[in-house]
């Protein structure tokens, strides 16, 4: 039976009212059952063995078109739809987001969910049914200021079961309840589960005042909030509390598993691979030994299992992200593992007088990653150059020690999302030219590369371009009340607001513009810069660098000179929502972390597949889309990561000099307190800024900003050259099929977990 009809069917039956009269709430919510129902057609096969991803963070975004394309339903479902005259995009504006991460590293593992169902391994996510997903972002009066976020509905994805744990605290016993989210793999070949845990005793009603609530209610506040602001201890002690609340949990689970198929705990190694997403699960390994001992295993014999079980990723080397908790305060929150914890410390010290390396350091402090890296079989980086300096510095005692422990997995990012639904128009034309092929192995987009001279589909890349920009530019309108222009170069930063990506440098590239502008010098083409990214409530400077830039939007914008060369948009609440959107409509993006630090960036990845150019340092993964593409493909600028890392080792860099010795430099920082911008923002942030970079700027703005000026204006000169501009886009998407998650995960499970490749 055609396709089409059996969706229109199903989806009339599951209407009160004919599909031309239904809201679109009445139709998400038919196709959400529609979708469930399919989804318990699936079958899925015996585990021997399973994955269990534990983080504390799943960014998965919407999931409606997600779960029709795996399922195969998406073009059948559009196809209905239009007949209506009715779109999925408006239908989709009806489901909440789930926020349930801050950036990188949470939406790395939803990528990951999808890709583990897709190749067929069994597995489960487990992390937290936080109430509130990271805060919803407002600007006013240039300034960010945070919301509560919820996003759980009477009907949605989640489901509740009626599994429930206890989870030991010092004072108090928590009951835990196990809520599910369905991951289809792609052709609905397996269904694995996102298992999410919540406190039975949570309760919404304490939350006042924006994101405020009282942090030592642990009963009610447990599973309230992603990461809750963490500056004082009471915000310490809940984040430990969550992190045990999660691992206590996924051994419940991975027991109960054991169980269930009658497996001896001892050959937990057979059957169980726990990947630990960065240090933030790591107690499950104090936590496992502890229930091994439980049933009558000895601690030696239990730590040799749980070394063959656990593999550590890291995502960072930035000093402030290692975890380092004091002992007191796990003390006070899980007292039954400090036992363990002090075994384990004593283990490391007696075999091991390097004090670099110690489980408990000089202080009290207890090393997370130590713990991870020595009570792991598995410790990887994330991209190429990450993992070697993980391996040459930041980790070198360790893998001195553990030399074949260490490895690396660059990451990827999944293409149903990213392609298939962010960009339909650009997939099928792809489909027509190349074959179906690349939707199951993206290293197929590779024939694409044959036509790099063909100027039918060179113009056709730059069509589908125009179409993505003029969506965006209606979205724009509807949502920020912007006008955006067409024929502008959409330049593009979107993630989380930190020094060390280095947004404020950006925003000085568009003040010397801006000064350029006034003195007469214009752009051939106009430049539009748009911005994206939620700062951490406690990170003043983070949220300085958003007030710079929200000031030079008001100024620029409202200039009827300027405006006509250069806008300015920083949209309000950048989520996977809005990446979906804006990624696909991108002409540059803008990867400019100061080398060594941004430990591999997928946004990069996500731009690079869209068909936009990279503007980076030779920093992450850039470094490994610079050698897929070439150097006549990309534009890379800056110091590179030795450099770097030297002069953090000797204490080599002065702001203050780069500042006094360059006029342009000079010029630009010194506008951030200029009367223009103090007329349109709050003097005192702005002078902190402004202090901070010409004073400390720990993360080398000014740095690589010569260098960056210089490769920008080249960037802007080089699209005008249109058909050579277009071939660089055929270029980054052909190239971009090294990065799909599936390659990825094919390597987790190839190197680390061994499930399918046994
Ligand atoms: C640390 C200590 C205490 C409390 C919280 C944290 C914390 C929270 C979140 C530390 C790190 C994070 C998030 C990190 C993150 O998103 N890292 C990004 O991971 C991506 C996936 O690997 C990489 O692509 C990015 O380069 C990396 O920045």
């Amino acid at each position: 039976m055609n396709l089409n009809y059996v969706v229109e069917k199903e989806l009339s039956n599951l209407l009160t009212v004919s599909i031309e009269e239904a809201s679109n709430e009445q139709i998400y919510h038919a196709l959400l059952k529609y979708v469930q129902q399919q989804t318990k057609k699936c079958t899925t096969k015996a585990a021997q063995k399973k994955i269990y991803y534990i983080s504390s963070e799943f960014l998965i975004g919407k999931m409606l078109s997600n779960n029709l394309i795996n399922l195969g339903l998406y073009k059948a479902v559009n196809n209905v739809l239009a007949a209506y005259n009715r779109s999925l995009s408006a239908i989709e504006e009806v489901e909440p987001e789930p926020s349930l991460g801050n950036g990188g590293l949470g939406r790395l593992a939803a990528c990951f969910l999808d890709s583990i169902a897709s190749l067929d391994i069994p597995g489960v996510g487990v992390s937290l049914n936080y109430h509130y997903g990271l805060f919803r972002q407002k600007f006013s009066n240039n300034l960010q200021s945070e919301q509560p976020n919820p996003w759980m509905e009477e009907q949605s994805w989640l489901r509740k079961t009626d599994t429930c744990y206890d989870v030991k605290f010092a004072n108090f016993t928590a009951k835990s309840r196990l809520c599910e989210i369905d991951i289809v793999g792609y052709d609905s070949v397996r269904v694995n589960k996102l298992c999410l845990f919540d406190i039975e005793t949570v309760n919404e009603n304490i939350v006042k005042d924006g994101i405020q609530f009282d942090k030592t209610d642990i009963e009610k506040n447990l599973t309230l909030f992603l990461y809750p602001d963490d500056s004082d201890e009471a915000g310490h002690l809940l984040r430990i509390f969550q992190q045990y609340f999660m691992v206590s949990n996924a051994v419940s689970l991975i027991f109960d598993d054991m169980k269930a198929n009658g497996w001896d705990l001892r050959d937990l190694a057979q059957h169980a691979v726990v990947q630990i997403n960065d240090t933030h699960p790591t107690l499950v390994i104090p936590e496992l030994i502890r229930r091994l001992m439980e049933n009558g295993i000895k601690i030696d014999e239990a730590i040799e299992i749980v070394k063959k079980v656990v593999a550590y990723t890291n995502h960072t080397i930035l000093a402030e992200a290692l975890e380092k908790w004091p002992h007191r305060y796990l003390e006070k929150v899980v007292p039954h593992l400090m036992d363990i914890i002090d075994y384990l410390d004593r283990d490391i010290k007696a075999k091991y007088p390097n004090q670099g390396v110690d489980v408990i350091d000089d202080s009290g402090r207890v090393h997370m990653a130590h713990i991870a890296i020595h009570y792991s079989f598995s410790v990887n980086g994330v991209a190429a150059l990450h993992t070697e300096i993980l391996k040459n510095s930041e980790l070198k005692h360790f893998s001195q020690i553990y030399p074949s422990r260490f490895n690396n997995k660059t990451n990827g990012i999944t293409f149903r999302r990213w392609l298939l639904e962010t960009n339909p128009e650009l997939a099928s034309y792809l489909e027509g030219l190349i074959g179906p092929e690349f939707k199951r192995n993206a290293m197929h987009l590779k024939q694409l590369l044959v036509h790099h001279t063909d100027n039918n589909v060179l113009n056709k890349l730059m069509e589908i371009k125009a179409v993505k920009k003029k969506q965006f530019i209606d979205f724009a309108r509807n949502n920020f009340g912007v006008e955006l222009n067409p024929e502008a170069i959409f330049d593009v930063q979107i993630k989380r607001i930190h020094e060390y990506k280095r947004q404020q440098m950006n925003a000085l590239y568009i003040v010397h513009k801006y000064l350029e502008v006034k003195a007469g010098n214009y752009p051939k083409r106009p430049l539009t810069f748009i911005f994206g990214g939620k700062a951490a409530p406690a990170y003043i400077i983070a949220k300085d660098i958003i007030h710079m830039i929200l000031c030079l939007q008001e100024l620029i914008n409202n200039d009827p000179v300027v405006s006509k060369h250069l806008q300015v948009l920083f949209v309000e609440n950048y989520n996977v929502t809005v990446a979906e959107k804006l990624i696909p409509a991108a002409d540059v993006s803008e990867q400019i972390s100061l080398a060594s630090k941004e430990a591999s960036g997928t946004g990069n990845m996500k731009f690079m597949l869209n068909g936009a150019v990279t503007l980076g340092t030779m920093d992450g993964a850039n470094v490994e889309i610079a050698g897929l593409v070439g150097p006549r493909n990309i534009y890379t600028f800056g110091k590179d990561s030795d450099v770097i890392i030297d002069l953090y080792a000797t204490g080599g860099y002065k702001s203050s000099e780069y500042y006094n010795n360059n006029e342009i430099i000079k010029r630009a920082v010194d506008f951030i307190v200029s009367p223009e911008m103090l007329k349109v923002g709050t003097e005192s942030k702005l002078r902190e800024l402004h202090h901070e970079l010409i004073s400390k700027d720990w993360f080398m703005t000014l740095i690589d900003f010569v260098e960056y000026v210089k490769a920008k204006d080249q960037v802007f000169i080089d699209y005008e050259q249109r058909e050579r501009w277009a071939k660089m886009c055929l270029v980054n998407i052909g190239s971009s099929g090294f990065f799909s998650s599936d390659r990825t995960i094919a390597e987790y499970d190839r190197d680390i977990w061994k499930i399918n490749q046994q």
